[in-house]
This record gives structure tokens, sequence and C-alpha cells, in this order.
């Protein structure tokens, strides 16, 4: 297959978007020369759906955006990893690929490629080749940073898929999936494991239900689920970086932990809030204490081992905390059977729903979602509205009509700058493919 018809395959028609193909694999021949080269893909996501559930054992609904990490990449005879960035910012990097890399400096993008090789390191089992590789994702194209839409993931899965593909190493997609979120925690960070499935699982037009408790063979449960058509999702970027590192995230997590240790006495050995989300939430609230400190949970036999918290008499909301989970998993199924049945206007209702109990119940929002959200809400054809990822900043997601999107580009900048003094990062995006090897040609 020609270029042309691969770019038009995974985008539609788009002039751009041969564009930047092009120019990258021009940079890829001034940098390392001509010869062959092959084109990998990987997309970012937004989750439409199911906030912090995903580390209580519970249910997401991501679906993979049409920006995206491009990575161009030549085998090497040796294992050498050498990586350029068509973004100057980002210097080019060399290391080699082993079972134990040496990272670079926190927060070098580079880290995500070495956490992807010792990654597979540890799963081929023979001596792998390294790769020339080019990056290219910067945006409009490609995946905003920073932005909530998962950005590191991308690079992960792209970089790991390469090196796959190039070392003739084909893995079952859903264990691999898992490996490249393992990956991940190679650059310190504990996330979970939605960002690298949806970046690997997803379909065209349709979201990806997925049910964060793996099943005893390693396996998920996943659905995919389709979008209705004429509806796009927005994303609309408040321009504040939120970040996971400071305490209120964990102290959300050991809120959650501190009601499962209080549900014991009705369920025993339940490990994680969704072995009680087949139980009325009204008969699980009194269990639940309104508030715990951080030691009075640990006194009550919450396992807040391996969670970082600083200060054992900070409050849990453990009450709130909890309902907000068991409310959230309910709504990610309700969302699952509106979008099957085409009823956008009850998957709005439900963002709705799901905004007020992150913002009520879960407390993660922020006086520029909330501006965000508001400014959505006033614009005709928008369907719902809500935070998207952690909150406290990042992005707000919601879906709108066709008909709207001229509407929405040109008018929520003007309302949320005009409550905020920001000037928001808003686009819209169709549900995109999953990351894959595109094409091999010569340069
Ligand atoms: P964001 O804020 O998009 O990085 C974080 C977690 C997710 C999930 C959401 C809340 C990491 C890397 N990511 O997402 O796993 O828990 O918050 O739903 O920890």
């Amino acid at each position: 297959m020609q270029l042309a018809e691969v770019v038009e395959q995974t985008y539609g028609e788009s002039t751009q978007q041969e564009a930047r193909y092009r120019s990258a694999l021009s940079t890829f021949a001034g940098v390392f020369g001509p010869g062959p080269v092959s084109i990998f893909r990987a997309p970012g996501r937004v989750n439409l759906i199911g906030e912090h559930t995903d580390y209580n054992h519970g249910f997401v609904l991501p679906v993979a955006i049409d920006r995206d990490i491009l990575l161009l990449a030549r085998p090497r005879a040796d294992s050498s990893v050498n990586l350029h960035n068509t973004e100057p910012v980002f210097a080019s990097r060399t290391f080699a690929v082993g079972f134990d890399i040496e990272p670079a400096e926190a927060g070098d993008w580079s880290n995500y490629v070495r956490g992807a090789a010792q990654m597979l390191a540890h799963h081929i089992e023979r001596p792998l080749l390294g790769m020339d590789a080019l990056v290219s994702a910067a945006p409009p194209q490609g995946t905003p940073r920073g932005a909530g839409v998962s950005s590191s993931s991308a690079l992960t899965v792209v970089a790991a898929l390469a090196l796959a593909w190039l070392n003739d190493w084909s893995p079952e997609r859903i264990s691999f999936a898992r490996q490249c979120s393992e990956a991940e925690w190679y650059v310190g960070t504990r996330g979970g494991i939605m960002d690298q499935f949806i970046s690997l699982l997803a379909l065209p037009e349709h979201a990806l239900f997925l049910d964060c408790r793996p099943l005893g063979n390693g396996d998920y449960h996943l659905n995919h689920v389709p979008m209705p058509s004429g509806y796009r999702v927005l994303v609309a970027n408040t321009g504040i970086r939120h970040t996971n590192v400071g305490g209120e995230f964990n102290l959300r997590v050991a809120a959650c932990r501190a009601g499962v240790a209080c549900l014991r006495e009705r369920v025993a050995d339940i490990t994680h809030l969704r072995d009680v989300q087949h139980i009325a939430w009204e008969e699980l609230a009194h269990i639940v204490p309104e508030v715990m400190s951080v030691s009075q949970a640990r006194e009550r036999g919450a396992d807040l081992a391996n969670l970082p918290l600083r200060d054992p008499d900070a409050l849990l909301r453990v009450r709130a905390c909890c309902r907000h989970v068991h409310s959230e998993n309910r709504r990610v199924q309700a969302a699952v059977d509106a979008l099957s049945a085409g009823d956008v206007t009850r998957v709005g209702e439900l963002l709705d729903e799901a905004h007020t109990s992150a913002r009520d119940d879960y407390d993660v929002s922020c006086p520029e979602l909330e501006a965000m959200v508001n400014a959505v809400k006033k614009i005709d054809g928008t369907y719902g509205a809500r935070l998207t990822g952690a909150g406290w900043g990042g992005c707000v997601v919601a879906l709108v009509h066709q008909d709207a999107l001229l509407d929405v580009e040109s008018i929520l900048p003007e309302l949320y700058g005009a409550s905020t003094g920001i000037e928001p990062h808003v686009f819209v995006c169709q549900p995109s493919s999953r990351a894959e090897h595109l094409l091999t040609l010569s340069v």
C-alpha cells in the first residue's frame, strides 16, 4: 500500500496528515540516511466517564483520540537505540536495550522509550536489536502534552510496538497492554492500565468499556461500544496543569482503602470497593464513617502500605469518596447502555451527574474546571460536560453534535476566557483506531 492510502485509511482524507508523514520521512532520511523505514502510530486518549474507579478495580470508558504519536524506525545490527525528535526542545538521546537500562534524568522524554525497551528485554528471551528512531508528536496532529490526553502512554506504547515489531515479536494485545502499563512505571509513576489499553485496543468510532479488575488468568473483560454517528468528542483544556504527585490524589486513594476496611464488616475479605458494587449504596452508607483520619484508617486495618501519606492527622472523607466510586461505576454501565442505544441525551445527563459527583463527593474540581463546564453548557449542541482525568485542572470532556463544531471552536474560548482570563486549548476529535505498524517503505 502507498503512504497516501494508509493515511486516508487512518484519518480519512487529510492533506495535513499526509504532509506531516512526508515531513517526518524526510527528517528521518536527513538524520539517519536513506534506506528502509517502518512507520508506527499510537493514539492519545480521553476518558468519557469512569473517574477514580480504575484503582478501585472498577469501570472506565475511554476513547482513543485522533491526535497521535508517530514513530519512524529502522532496525540496527546492534542493541543501540538512537532517538531523534522532530521538536528541537527534545534533545536526541542514545541508550542500549537491556535488562537494566539507566534512566535519563527525571522528566526526560527518552525515559518512556527506555521503560518500553527494558520491559521488552525482560519478555523476549533473546538479545534484542536496537533501532534508529524518529518521534513526531507535535500538535495539532500530535498529542498535546500536559493536557490530560495521555501523550506519555502513547509514547510508551508506540516505542514498545516498534521495538517488538522490529524484533519479530508479536504478543497478544491484552497482555502487551498490561506489559506497557508496567513499562511506564519506569518513569516513577504508578499509573493504572486504562491508557495503554485504549491506545492498543481502540476501534475507530468506538469507546472502550474496560473492567479494571483482572480476571484470574491475566485477562480483562472489555467491550467496544459504538459512538453515535454525527457526534464528536470535545476536549477543552483549562490550561491549569494538574499533577498527581501532590498529596491530594493519594488521600483519595486512602479514603477508598479506608472504606474497604470498614466494609469488611458487611463482606469479609473484600480487597477493593468493586467488591460491594452489587449491593445498593443505601445498605452500605451507614457502615462507612463520614470522616476518618489517616491514623484512624490504619487502626481500622486499611491497607495504606506503599501509599505515601505525609500527615497522619489528615482527614479522609471516606463516605463521600466511596459513594462517588459506587455511583460512578453504575454511571459507566448506564453510559454503555445509552451509547449502545444511541441515546445521546441520556449520555449527556450521565456525564453531568458524573461531574457533580466528582466535584461534590470526590472533591477534585477547581474554579477553572467549573468555569469550563459552565461555558460548555451554554453552547447548543453539546451534551454533558465533565472533568476528565484526576481533576484539580486538566480537561473537560463533552459530546458535541457536528453542527455545533464551529460554535464550540469559536465561542467556547471566548466564554472561558471572559470568566478566567485564560486562553484555553479546545479541540474536537473523532474516536480513532488502535496503535499499529502502518507501513514500511524506502526513503
Ligand atoms: P490522569 O489525571 O489523566 O493522569 C489519573 C490516573 C488514572 C485515573 C485518573 C482518575 C495516573 C497516571 N493516572 O489520570 O489512572 O486514576 O487519575 O480517574 O495515575
